[in-house]
């Protein structure tokens, strides 16, 4: 047998207070207050796979393939390719394209996230678009195809995940090959040796285990790239009626969002005292230009402090307080407005496949009566 990636006792101790959904694939999600932090540590970052692990492997022997629509086709070994480009580091948001699909009614397939398949690491790597160059993308190049060893469960023949990126993503200064996680190498778990870190897209999007990127003519069409993967529909669709894939794009760059990792709920206070929130704000291409707290079910909304990102596509910092007023129970709410005045819905719109879900949390707590 070859040997797994990680058994689960291991997962367990690397990853304390992870709620672990799919032992076979390992996907696993925080507590939120192990959000609490600007950057996200390993231990607390959630994991998600579609299929089986892939094998341990020596990074020595570790090589990407560059080809397609490419002057030069290259292979590199990850030591060429950090010696030939600079080394650079982006702060950066990576969400689950599925995080809070638990939330929608009807229930969709898939796996049923709560809040905390999100996280904000430093990401070190090389820039995608260097590579690239390097390789010469041809005039006929749209999109990139990005691949990686693992597999579906069962289905040693089938990849679990290949996707791709724009070609002018795939450009952007910000899109990396990276191969180190918070100044340490990038953790198997997360897709070390190497994988695709592009900052506001979904995390289907980050290719873990990249070995081959492969540029194409045309939208790639790999595993979870096709149908209503990944995707979300240009016109509404209602529950239950048939899906056209005519009808759905691909997800490209998420929707403003925030989330309150203080307090957790079941929250207590007491009568008159002042609710201190504190959470993070982000967004996709759009910068987040503010947050508001409710605590009156969004018929009133107070502004709060808003610390800068440590770049663009990192997370925010807010904190802000609410007064707890009378005794019985308490639902706090915030809600992100990005710098083109989108502001998260109080009720998020159904998808058939419960993508991107940035609706206002409600974090459920209880104003105590005074002792007295
Ligand atoms: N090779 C490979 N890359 C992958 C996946 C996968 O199943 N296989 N899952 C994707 C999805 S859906 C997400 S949300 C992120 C999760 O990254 P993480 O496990 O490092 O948190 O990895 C992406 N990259
Ligand atoms: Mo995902």
């Amino acid at each position: 047998m070859p040997r797994r990636l990680i058994e689960l006792p291991l997962l367990r101790s690397l990853k304390p207070g992870l709620h672990i959904y799919d032992e076979e694939a390992l996907n696993a999600e925080p507590a939120l207050d192990l959000l609490d932090e600007a950057i996200t540590p390993v231990g607390a970052f959630f994991i998600r796979n579609n299929g089986e692990l892939p094998e341990a492997a020596d990074e020595n022997a570790w090589t990407l393939t560059i080809d397609g629509e490419v002057e030069r086709p290259t292979v590199w070994t990850l030591s060429a390719l950090r010696e030939a480009f600079e080394t650079v580091t982006e702060t950066a948001v990576l969400e689950c394209a599925g995080n809070g699909r638990s939330q929608f009614s009807p229930a969709t397939d898939g796996l049923q996230w709560r809040l905390g398949a999100v996280g904000c690491a430093r990401w070190t790597g090389v820039r995608l678009a260097d590579v690239l160059n390097h390789a010469g993308v041809k005039p006929s190049a749209v999109y990139t195809g990005h691949h990686a060893p693992d597999r579906q469960i069962g289905k040693p023949e089938k990849a679990a995940l290949s996707r791709g990126l724009p070609i002018a993503k795939a450009i952007a200064s910000e899109t990396l090959i990276a191969f180190a996680m918070n100044g340490e190498p990038l953790p198997r778990l997360h897709g070390g040796p190497l994988r695709i870190v592009a900052p506001g897209y979904p995390g289907s999007a980050w290719q873990k285990w990249l070995d081959r990127i492969s540029l194409r003519t045309q939208e790639h069409d790999g595993e979870k790239m096709r149908g209503t993967d990944y995707r979300l529909p240009i016109a509404p669709v209602m529950p239950g009626e048939p899906l056209d894939p005519a009808n759905f794009a691909v997800i490209t760059d998420m929707p403003v969002k925030s989330l309150i990792t203080r307090p957790a709920n079941g929250f207590m206070v007491a009568a008159g005292a002042t609710i201190e929130v504190a959470g993070f704000a982000w967004s996709g291409a759009v910068p987040v230009a503010a947050v508001e707290l409710s605590g009156d079910g969004g018929r009133s909304w107070s502004g709060v402090a808003l610390e800068a990102g440590e770049g663009p596509f990192a997370w925010r910092r807010f904190t802000g307080c609410l007064p707890a007023g009378e005794p019985g129970p308490f639902t706090l709410m915030a809600r992100a407005r990005d710098a083109a005045g989108t502001c998260q819905p109080l009720e998020m719109s159904w998808n058939p496949r419960g993508y991107c879900n940035n609706q206002v949390q409600r974090v459920r707590g209880r104003v105590a009566a005074r002792a007295d």
